[in-house]
């Protein structure tokens, strides 16, 4: 059976056709997988919390529910979008929310799962900053405010976070192989699945002699990026063309 992994849909009322797509993938193909794995990133907006009610969020909650309601099996990553998401994203959806760093067993194969941006470690000054974003008193502040004040702040967050990666060089900005290597030793893995850089693509290469894979999702901006897991078999498909096999 197919497990499913999507990433970095970046969902706003601004692209209505990728949302249609999304909650059209909800109640059609994505029912005859085995699981659905969202790894971070499903809105365009900063998660404002439990109480998030932002457009397009009533809809693909009810969407999320439906899917779960009808036996769908999804699991929810935290991406840099959705750091104040919370085991609250449960009831709210009927999911389960994984830690950053997730080990699923495919088809007898031990995989790792993370949102990617934690792999990007030469960023040191987005590395902090989500450090900062992490502390139990920043989390706890954040949540306590008023959500007209939360939702001003995080408004705030995105411009000048794209004015300071401005400044960054590709390289700082990427994800670092050294790190890869280092985390898939500790958790036990040849292979990697992420997304955050929107850089879709399949990397093969040597760990301690043994082959080791990473997979990266691509965005939903201008694509539609779906990463079908079949056996031993790993395709990256649209949703069209992952649509078209299901059938
Ligand atoms: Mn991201």
């Amino acid at each position: 059976m197919d497990t499913l992994f999507i990433a970095d849909l970046h969902l706003s009322e601004k692209r209505p056709e990728k949302l249609a797509l999304f909650l059209d993938l909800l109640r059609g193909s994505a029912r005859q997988s085995k699981a659905l794995y969202i790894l971070g990133d499903l809105f365009e907006h900063f998660w404002l919390g439990n109480d998030d009610r932002t457009p397009p969020v009533p809809k693909v909650l009810a969407g999320l529910r439906e899917f779960c309601a009808v036996g769908g099996k999804l699991y929810i990553v935290r991406g840099n979008r959705d750091l104040m998401l919370d085991s609250g994203i449960e009831g709210l959806t009927g999911g389960k929310l994984l830690p950053d760093f997730s080990v699923v067993e495919i088809s007898g194969k031990r995989v790792l799962l993370c949102h990617g941006d934690l792999l990007c470690s030469r960023d040191v000054s987005y590395q902090l900053y989500r450090k900062f974003m992490e502390l139990a008193a920043i989390r706890a502040a954040f949540r306590a405010l008023p959500y007209r004040l939360r939702s001003f702040i995080t408004s705030g967050l995105r411009p000048l976070m794209r004015r300071s990666s401005q400044y960054k060089s590709p390289v700082s900005i990427d994800t670092d192989q050294l790190t890869i290597e280092r985390l898939l030793r500790s958790f036990g893995c040849a292979e990697l699945i992420h997304g955050h850089t929107h850089r879709p693509g399949m990397h093969d290469f040597l760990l301690d002699g043994q082959n080791a894979r990473r997979i990266v999702l691509g965005d939903w901006y201008d694509e539609d990026s779906v990463l079908l897991c079949r056996d031993g078999e790993r395709r990256l498909l649209s949703v069209a063309e992952y649509s078209s096999i299901t059938i």
